[in-house]
């Protein structure tokens, strides 16, 4: 392997991210993002390294699985083929970002420690709402045997974390979302009346999910509900008695009416959210779409071991449903509770408080966007620790 310095000019600062596909879409999901933005708005030559581009290439189409390195969306992508592969040629960014804990190979760090100008060494974490990761956020780590040291970049929900992604675009194209010509195209049918009810769901599996399609079937309003097909496909295909629940699948019982969509490019996943009254997400980038979709939503959050999830649940919510009125409050909290696994969900108890959940959506949104975003929060970092503001 031939070893190349890096000569970004002036004006555009050479990043590179690391991103191990762990499992489903939320690793590659937040990096793709996040790349697309560091070279969109900040105009940073980006390189994204990832082992797994079949999973990249659900969210991407335009990434072929069988390529070794190609570009999309004005970023280079490299296939992580191995733990050791760190490109073709080694070449070090100004900035290398690990995300997630990944492990970026000792060649590529050793190289970062012969460079002239040291990279800025970002450790991305995982997104928490808990109050310690404002202490957390920023922190730098010395490397125990090179001249490096890496800073936790901590995403959160409060003032003092890094914040979560969000486009400068975003709020004007969610303005512009045409709902009428959305349904026609992705679903097929004419956009539900006022009188019907939405609901997105984007979910794990979920054993509160037959409790939850009964009450909608024996409900007294219609309920028109959009399933992305995926692990909860499973549930819908039993619950109506079909085969599968695959895109292009529309099913009635009662008062509920389900339809199937196929998986869509990522850039177009918050038409969903939008189309909707309420969105079930999950993981980590949908569940801050949702947030920024300013509508109600409820989180399946994704299970960790000996339930070390269960306080980060919490602390979403603690920020979420601030200032709600409590019989609002103790209905939200109930019902995220019993959609991970506490109890069973109660429909007509949590969107009884429909207006005031959606106002505290709109207010919420609002108050998350306050702490920056991310991306935003990120390049600042960098322009301080570079002395110049280059993005
Ligand atoms: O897929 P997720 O569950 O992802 C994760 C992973 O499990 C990861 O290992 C874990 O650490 C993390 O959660 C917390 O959920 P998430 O984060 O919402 O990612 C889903 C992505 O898929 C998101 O970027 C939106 C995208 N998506 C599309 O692009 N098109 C679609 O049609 C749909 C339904 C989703």
């Amino acid at each position: 392997m031939s070893t190349a310095s890096t000569t970004s000019s002036p004006q555009e600062l050479a990043c590179d991210i690391f991103c191990a596909v762990v499992d489903n879409f939320g690793d590659i999901g937040v990096c793709w993002r996040l790349a697309r933005q560091l070279r969109a708005e900040h105009g940073w030559r980006m390189r994204l390294f990832v082992d797994d581009l079949a999973v990249f290439h659900a969210l991407c189409p335009a990434v072929d699985a069988s390529r070794a390195r190609q570009e999309a969306a004005g970023v280079v992508i490299e296939h992580w083929r191995e733990p050791a592969h760190a490109g073709e040629t080694l070449q070090i960014a100004d900035v290398v970002i690990e995300a997630f804990a990944c492990e970026i190979p000792h060649a590529y760090i050793a190289a970062m420690a012969r460079r002239e100008t040291k990279p800025v060494w970002i450790n991305l974490e995982y997104l928490s709402g808990e109050d310690w990761v404002a202490d957390f956020h920023g922190r730098p780590s010395p490397h125990p045997r090179h001249a490096l040291d890496k800073t936790f970049f901590f995403p959160g929900l409060g003032a003092g974390t890094g914040g979560v992604l969000k486009e400068r675009g975003l709020d004007d194209a969610r303005a512009r979302f045409d709902a009428a010509a959305w349904w026609r195209e992705r679903v097929g049918v004419e956009r539900p009346d006022d009188a019907s009810t939405v609901v997105s769901l984007f979910s794990y599996e979920n054993p509160a999910v037959d409790a939850l399609l009964a009450q909608w079937r024996d409900g007294a309003s219609r309920i028109v509900l959009l399933v992305p097909e995926g692990r909860i496909s499973g549930a819908l295909a039993r619950f109506f008695g079909v085969p599968k629940f695959a895109a292009g699948t529309s099913a009635r019982a009662g008062a509920l009416e389900a339809h199937a969509l196929g998986f869509v490019e990522q850039p177009r996943f918050d038409e969903l959210l939008w189309a909707a009254d309420v969105n079930f997400v999950r993981g980590e980038d949908s569940f801050v779409r949702a947030q920024w979709a300013r509508k109600p939503f409820v989180w399946h959050i994704y299970p960790q071991a000996d339930d070390a999830h269960l306080p980060k649940l919490d602390a979403a919510l603690a920020h979420y449903t601030r200032g709600l009125p409590p019989a609002a409050e103790r209905a939200i909290t109930r019902f995220w509770h019993a959609w991970n696994g506490a109890g069973v969900p109660d429909w007509a108890d949590f969107w009884r408080h429909r207006r005031q959940l959606e106002a505290r959506a709109s207010q919420w949104a609002d108050e998350l966007a306050r702490v920056g975003d991310l991306a935003g929060n990120l390049a600042a970092h960098v322009a301080a620790r570079t002395g110049a503001d280059r993005t």
